[in-house]
């Protein structure tokens, strides 16, 4: 990984905040990245004259893509133990999960209680596998140019596909109940399964929601994966203990649109998503 240093020095923003111990100089060269990054955007992806500095972008592109400026903060030095920060909840996710999904953005999971105020409910994190992403790409679409690739939409394709994606939730409500979980479930997934599937989909919802037991505990700090593998499965675990799985097409769609979907949960995370999805695939 090329790393990037600035001969001059710069202040913190207040807005960014960064676990502690993880404050260096490379982090430092990432944050100014984002900046210049902005500007430069994706698209400076063609440089035929001058392959050493072809590469050179498209290592400084990855390196900020990773953080752009509205994930809420930006990783420690590149490396395995590599985290990024919601900013709202402070909450760290993994760069990478299970060895080979890279985080493609995090996001905040609200809810209104009586009309009246959002709670923060957790914080999450979609990952995927780069290789099978741009495997997929390229199967489906041959070589395109970036700004042709830009007006696919990756992620619906994502979602159609079999690719492999863990969403990771990370509690940050402290008074969450089981039953408060299967109800807004059944609004949220509910919904989704009658959009995509035609019908209510009562027996689906109630296989998948039958997995919650009502002895299951999900304090705050909680890490829920809910994982779309191979074959359209649909596996749930609660701090790495594995709950169940369940295997529908229909299923795994309607958890993927909570988050990258039409109407998400999160608007700039499916953004950030978005933007993080065409980079991988043209880098
Ligand atoms: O305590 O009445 C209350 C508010 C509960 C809000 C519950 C939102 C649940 C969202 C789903 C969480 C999935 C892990
Ligand atoms: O946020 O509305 C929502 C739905 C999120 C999906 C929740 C899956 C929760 C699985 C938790 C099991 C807890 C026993």
């Amino acid at each position: 990984m090329v790393s990037f240093r600035f001969p001059f020095s710069f202040t913190q923003p207040t807005t960014t905040r960064f676990p502690s111990g993880t404050f260096s100089p490379a982090t430092i060269a990432c944050s100014v990245a984002v900046g210049a990054g902005i500007a430069a955007g994706i698209t400076i992806s063609q440089n035929p004259t001058n392959p050493s500095l072809q590469t050179a972008l498209n290592s400084f592109i990855s390196n900020f893509s990773r953080s752009s400026p509205l994930w809420g903060s930006l990783s420690l030095a590149d490396g395995p133990d590599a985290v990024v920060t919601e900013s709202k909840t402070g909450v760290s996710f993994p760069a990478v999960l299970n060895d080979s999904q890279g985080l493609l953005g995090i996001g905040l999971r609200k809810k209104a209680v009586l009309g009246l105020k959002n709670i923060d409910v957790y914080a999450f994190g979609v990952y995927a596998d780069d290789n099978d992403i741009k495997r997929f790409i390229s199967e489906k679409y041959g070589t395109l140019s970036t700004t042709e690739l830009k007006n696919k939409d990756i992620t619906q394709d994502l979602m159609d596909s079999d690719i492999s994606v863990t969403v990771r939730l990370q509690i940050v409500y402290g008074k969450l109940s089981i039953r408060s979980v299967r109800n807004a479930f059944e609004d949220s997934v509910g919904s989704r399964l009658k959009k995509f599937g035609g019908s209510d989909n009562k027996e689906l919802l109630q296989k998948f929601t039958s997995q919650f037991r009502d002895e299951y505990k999900i304090p705050r700090g909680s890490t829920i994966d809910l994982s779309k593998e191979k074959g359209y499965v649909l596996r749930t675990a609660i701090d790495g203990k594995e709950i169940g799985s369940v295997e529908s097409q229909l299923l795994c769609r309607s958890i993927l649109d909570l988050y990258i979907g039409d109407d998400p949960f999160d608007s700039k995370a499916k953004q950030e998503i978005d933007n993080k999805l065409v980079s991988t695939i043209t880098k």
